[in-house]
């Protein structure tokens, strides 16, 4: 059944989650207009009923009356009850994750989302899950700050480096939703977007077995693949266009202006350089905001991304 607040909230698409805090978000929002309102009326009423009638009306003495005074105090602290009771048992229900819930390894870095599933398959800012199970997202951070927010399943959780977070959900739906970061986590935090993807159970199975074990294909294939999944494309476009970093196009063997006035080629090392350690040689008119892809990427992933930006000309 509608409620009068409903507009306010986006869709809910996963009831276990939500439903606890749409309902206390109803009942704050409901209560208070009728309080509003009981208030309102009764300030126009008395301002009516008691108003001054003649030059010589003199207001009553009138130093407390108890039960009114009472009344007032005690109602909205059992307001107050009710939402501190409906909040903690809302909270414990997102920290209590079911324990058949099915687990996604979820890592936040500067601008994307890199997730990866238990038989090595892996995505970029795509959360692809079964409908109608409980979903574990662990979460962590390979540089900074971020946020894990998903309006339509009510759940929100900050993502730390050195630390796992998570959050639970179940959607019964198959279908998309958006998720945020809601940490400002640099230039690009706006765009760090991505979607949960729900499937039919048969449909995520199938996705999965299809994904399993990460990339596939030619070195040169796979290394495409790693740009994606590594997020790289956040800062570097392959088309020539300029983001946060310099574009791949054209960048083996092009001359290489550096912040200190040095000038290099572009060559194997300098790239695992870049990758690893950015910090070590910065290229001329860019910030160094690129974090270390260290302990992130194996050298092997390294060797077949070269032979990918070798190829984008
Ligand atoms: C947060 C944004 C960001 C991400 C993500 C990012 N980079 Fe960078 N990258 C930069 C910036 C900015 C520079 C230029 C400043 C510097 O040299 O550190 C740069 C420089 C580079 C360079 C040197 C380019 C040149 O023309 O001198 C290479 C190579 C590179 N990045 C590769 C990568 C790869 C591969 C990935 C993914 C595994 C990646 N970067 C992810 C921002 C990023
Ligand atoms: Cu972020």
């Amino acid at each position: 059944m509608g409620r009068l607040f409903d507009f306010m909230l986006p869709e809910n698409k996963s009831p276990l989650t939500a439903d606890s805090t749409d309902w206390l978000f109803h009942f704050i929002n409901e209560a208070s207009l009728v309080i509003f309102l009981g208030v309102i009326f009764a300030m126009i009423y008395f301002a009516i009923r008691y108003r001054r009638k003649s030059e010589d009306d003199k207001t009553p003495l009138i130093t407390h009356n108890n039960t009114l005074e009472i009344t007032w105090s005690v109602i909205p602290l059992l307001l107050t009850f009710v939402v501190f009771g409906l909040g903690y048992s809302g909270w414990l229900n997102l920290k209590t994750v079911p324990n058949d819930a099915y687990e996604i390894q979820v890592t936040g870095f500067k601008w994307s989302w890199n997730i990866n599933y238990e038989n090595g398959a892996q995505t970029i800012n795509e959360i692809h899950v079964p409908k109608g199970i409980p979903i574990k997202l662990v979460m962590t951070s390979s540089d900074v700050l971020h946020s894990f927010f998903v309006p339509e399943y009510r759940v929100k959780h900050d993502v730390l480096p050195n630390r796992y977070t998570y959050v639970w959900f179940q959607p019964e739906e198959t279908g998309e939703s958006q998720i945020f970061c809601t940490e400002y986590c640099g230039n690009s935090h706006s765009n760090m977007l991505a979607k949960v993807i729900v499937h039919e159970p048969e449909d995520f199975q199938t996705w999965l077995d299809e994904n399993a074990g990460g990339p596939t294909g030619s070195p040169i294939e796979q290394g495409e693949q790693l740009v994606t999944l590594q997020g790289c494309q956040a800062c570097h476009s392959v088309d020539g266009t300029e983001i946060i970093g310099p574009s791949f196009k054209g960048i083996w063997n092009r001359e290489r202006k550096l912040a200190d006035g040095n000038t290099i080629i572009v060559d194997e090392n300098y790239i695992r350089e870049s990758i690893l350690y950015p910090g070590e040689k910065i290229a001329e008119g860019y910030q160094n905001v690129m974090s270390p892809y260290e302990g992130r990427i194996n050298d092997e992933e390294i060797t077949k991304i070269i032979e990918y930006l070798k190829t984008i000309d």
